[in-house]
Formats: structure tokens, C-alpha cells, sequence
């Protein structure tokens, strides 16, 4: 005689999924661990040195292969979406206002690892009510996952061109995360892929960053070369940079699927004071207890105080010609001794003094700037 399972896993997955969208996620899917259909990709990725400094990639590259080795009685993961876009987003105004300092939307309000990760904590809390047996490992960009195969397997969007997660009716302003169980819930289906011969991410990306579809040399990439990169940013990178500080958006910026995208139903999403609506000028006068103050529960903490000043000089550069921010450059080589940082002022320096005396134009921002903004005025007025 074989024994009834003791819990119903279909209805506990809908349940699941009820209980996600109470705590604040707003798709939950289900999913198994294999994810050797990207075994190849991810090797090819790595072979070709597109991970940079980010040699945590080399390092435990059989968890990401077997994600069953995370969370040894993990069966099942499921995959949770949380929209992040912040209510009066200001794309296109920040863009092409030089003089201020551009920080990705992302990491205007407060650090989505913890906060996710807790609601994931009480989503197994739940759970566990209603089976015993579970046994769980929630994840938010924290460990080696594979966050996109999953989120794909999850049926919680498509891998876009860019390489992010997307989703017809929710774009891709969201974060993933995952909790491993260790139950035999019912499979979500993946959806189908939405690109279509669109291209707009690729040709847009200001330095190139999209080798091919779903392909990124992150080297080339603004996000990590402001976020991850340590020492010198690469010279051919700088101008395309813009007044990108922290991170980049442009490439989910053209996505069609973008225009319609939710705002965050998190407050702490929203935009604070003073990362938004910030001058370059203000964020280079930060001394490293003002940085540490202001960016306090942020992401953009992990950066440190060297990084901060190395991106705000590259803007700086970039910026229209001011005297004011030619005297903050001259004033902060006399109190620097790190040559990095020095390698970067004297560059940032020479680029204010060259626009003052119209060897390099003065027009403000590059004609594929012009153009990114044309068409979020266009494609997302709400958020422009
Ligand atoms: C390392 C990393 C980066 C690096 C490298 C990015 C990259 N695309 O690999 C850098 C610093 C550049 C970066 C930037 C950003 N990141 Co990031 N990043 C990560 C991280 C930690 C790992 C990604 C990874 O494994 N990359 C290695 C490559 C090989 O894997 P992959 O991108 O998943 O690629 C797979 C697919 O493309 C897939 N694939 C699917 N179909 C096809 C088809 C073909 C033909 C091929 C070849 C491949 C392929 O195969 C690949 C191998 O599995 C993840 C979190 C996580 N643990 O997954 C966050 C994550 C991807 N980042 C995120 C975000 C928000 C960003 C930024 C938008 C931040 C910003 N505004 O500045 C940018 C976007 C840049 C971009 N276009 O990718 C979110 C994305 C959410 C979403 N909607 O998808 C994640 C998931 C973090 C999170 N928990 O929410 N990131
Ligand atoms: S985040 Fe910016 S630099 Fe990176 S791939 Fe997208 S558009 Fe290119
Ligand atoms: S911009 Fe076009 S190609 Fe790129 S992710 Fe969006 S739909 Fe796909």
C-alpha cells in the first residue's frame, strides 16, 4: 500500500506564488536545476576574458554548471521578479544635464540584496508552515547563480539581446532572486523569446558592450567599469561615459518593452535625497565620511571613496566647460597622492581646459546621447 504525500505541492505552489505577491514580489515561478543548456555560453564567456577583474567568475564555476552543489537537497528553485523603477525616473533630464552626476536607477534607493533576501527569509517562514520538511537557501545576487537561465526556466521572462531578464508586460526594470528547495513543486513553462529582429540595445550601447545578442563584454560595459573595474578606467571609455557615475541604463532605456514598465510599489526604491538631482560638483566635494553618510544602506557604498572620485572626475571631464569644476580638479591634485586618481584629474582636467579653448567641441552631450534622449522623450515620456 503506498502512502498519500502528505501535502498537496500543486496548491501549495499556487499558494506560493499568492504569498510571493504579498510580500511585495511581483512574479513568482517555479523551476528545476538544470541549467546546462547555458553550459556552453558560459564557458565560451569566460574563455574570451568578457568577466574582467571579476574573478569570482573562475573561481567557483561548478556551483554556477550544478546549482544543485549551492544546496545539496535542492529540487526545485523558485524564481521571484521585484520591479525597481522609481517614480519620476528623470532619464532624459539627468542625461543632459552635464554638470550633474547620473547614478543608474537601480541603485537610487536602498540595497536590493538584503531587502529581497529578507522577504525571500519570509517566504520560506511561510512555507514552512504549511510542510515540515522544507529545507531552503535564498539567494539575491549573492552566491554563483545562474539568475537569468532561471528566471528564463522560471517562465519569469526572456534573455533580451542585452542579456537581462525581460518580460512583455513588465519590461526589465526588475531585480531577481531565488529560493532553493528542497520540494517537488510543480514546473512553471518558459516563455517565449520577443525580440524579433530588434536590435535597438546593441546599436545604442555607448561603448560597444553588446559583442553579439545576449553577449556582454562586460570590460566594455559602463556598469562594471564604474561599479567592478578597480584602477584606471580604459581612455577610450571615459568620453562615452558621459555623466555616468554608478552604473548605466541605456541599453534598457530603447528596449520597446521598457515603455510601459511599472514603477516600484517599494518606498525604498524610490529615489533619496541627496543621490538624485546631484551636481558633480557637490558628489567630488565628498570627503570619505560624507560618502560613507550619504550612501549609507546603498549599493553604491561597496564602491569606496577612491572609486566614487575616480567616476564623478571622468564626468567632470565630460562636463561642459566651468570654471568652478576646473578649480575643484586643480585643488584636489594638490591634496592627492594616489596616481591613479591623479592620472584621472590631470585627463579630466586637460579635457575642461581643451573645451574652454574649443579644441574638442563644446557641444554638451555626443550625438548618440542626442539620440538616446530623443527617444526615451519619445518611448517613455512618464519617465523621460
Ligand atoms: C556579473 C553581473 C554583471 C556584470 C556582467 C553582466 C552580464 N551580462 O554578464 C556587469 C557589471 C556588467 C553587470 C551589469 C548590469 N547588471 Co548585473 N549582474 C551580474 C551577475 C552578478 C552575474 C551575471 C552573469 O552570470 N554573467 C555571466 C553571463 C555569461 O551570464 P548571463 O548574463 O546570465 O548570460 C547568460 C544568458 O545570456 C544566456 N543566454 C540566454 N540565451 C542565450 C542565447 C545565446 C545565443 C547565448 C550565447 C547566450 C544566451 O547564456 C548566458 C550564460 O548562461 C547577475 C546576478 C546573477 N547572479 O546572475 C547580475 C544581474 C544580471 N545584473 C542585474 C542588473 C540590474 C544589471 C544592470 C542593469 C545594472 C545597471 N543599471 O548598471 C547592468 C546591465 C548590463 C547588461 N546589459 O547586462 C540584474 C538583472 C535583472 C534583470 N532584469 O535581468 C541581475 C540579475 C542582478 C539581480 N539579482 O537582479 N552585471
Ligand atoms: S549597461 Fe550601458 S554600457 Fe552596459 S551594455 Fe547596457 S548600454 Fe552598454
Ligand atoms: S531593445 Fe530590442 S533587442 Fe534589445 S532586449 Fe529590448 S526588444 Fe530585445
Amino acid at each position: 500500500m503506498s502512502l498519500e504525500p502528505s501535502v498537496d505541492y500543486t496548491s501549495l505552489a499556487e499558494n506560493i506564488k499568492a504569498w510571493g505577491k504579498s510580500l511585495g514580489f511581483q512574479q513568482v515561478g517555479i523551476s528545476d536545476l538544470d541549467v546546462s543548456q547555458h553550459h556552453q555560453a558560459l564557458h565560451d564567456w569566460l574563455e574570451k576574458g568578457y568577466h574582467g577583474q571579476m574573478s569570482f567568475f573562475e573561481r567557483n564555476i561548478e556551483k554556477r554548471l550544478y546549482p544543485e552543489q549551492l544546496h545539496e537537497s535542492a529540487l526545485r528553485i523558485i524564481s521571484v521578479r521585484m520591479d525597481y523603477l522609481p517614480n519620476e525616473a528623470g532619464f532624459a533630464t539627468n542625461l543632459t544635464q552635464t554638470g550633474q552626476a547620473y547614478i543608474s536607477r537601480y541603485a537610487l534607493g536602498k540595497d536590493y540584496h538584503k531587502l529581497m533576501r529578507k522577504r525571500l527569509k519570509q517566504l520560506a517562514e511561510k512555507i514552512l508552515e504549511h510542510c515540515e520538511e522544507l529545507e531552503y537557501r535564498p539567494f539575491v545576487d549573492s552566491a554563483p547563480v545562474l539568475e537569468h537561465a532561471i528566471a528564463e526556466k522560471a517562465g519569469i521572462g526572456w534573455t533580451g539581446k542585452h542579456s537581462l531578464t525581460l518580460n512583455k508586460e513588465a519590461g526589465s526594470w526588475f531585480f531577481l532572486g531565488e529560493l532553493f528547495v528542497n520540494i517537488p513543486l510543480p514546473l512553471d513553462n518558459p516563455v517565449a523569446e520577443e525580440c524579433g529582429s530588434c536590435n535597438a540595445c546593441i546599436s545604442i550601447c555607448p561603448t560597444q558592450a553588446i559583442v553579439a545578442p545576449y553577449t556582454i563584454d562586460a570590460k566594455r560595459c559602463i556598469s562594471y567599469l564604474t561599479i567592478e573595474h578597480s584602477g584606471a578606467i580604459p581612455e577610450e571609455f571615459r568620453e562615452p561615459m558621459g555623466n555616468r557615475i554608478y552604473g548605466c541604463d541605456d541599453c534598457q532605456l530603447v528596449c520597446p518593452y521598457n515603455r510601459e514598465a511599472p514603477t516600484t510599489r517599494e518606498s525604498g526604491f524610490e529615489a533619496r535625497h541627496p543621490l538624485k538631482d546631484l551636481s558633480l560638483l557637490e558628489a567630488f566635494s565628498w570627503s570619505e565620511d560624507a560618502f560613507l553618510k550619504h550612501t549609507e544602506g546603498s549599493a553604491i557604498r561597496r564602491i569606496g571613496i577612491d572609486k566614487w572620485r575616480r567616476n564623478v572626475s571622468v564626468a567632470m571631464g565630460n562636463a561642459a566647460f566651468s570654471d568652478d569644476i576646473v578649480s575643484a580638479l586643480e585643488h584636489a591634485q594638490k591634496h592627492t597622492s594616489d596616481p591613479s586618481l591623479l592620472e584621472h584629474y590631470a585627463w579630466a582636467l586637460k579635457r575642461q581646459r581643451d573645451r574652454a579653448t574649443k579644441i574638442i567641441p563644446t557641444k554638451d552631450i555626443s550625438r548618440q546621447q542626442e539620440r538616446l534622449v530623443r527617444i526615451v522623450a519619445k518611448g517613455l515620456p512618464r519617465d523621460a
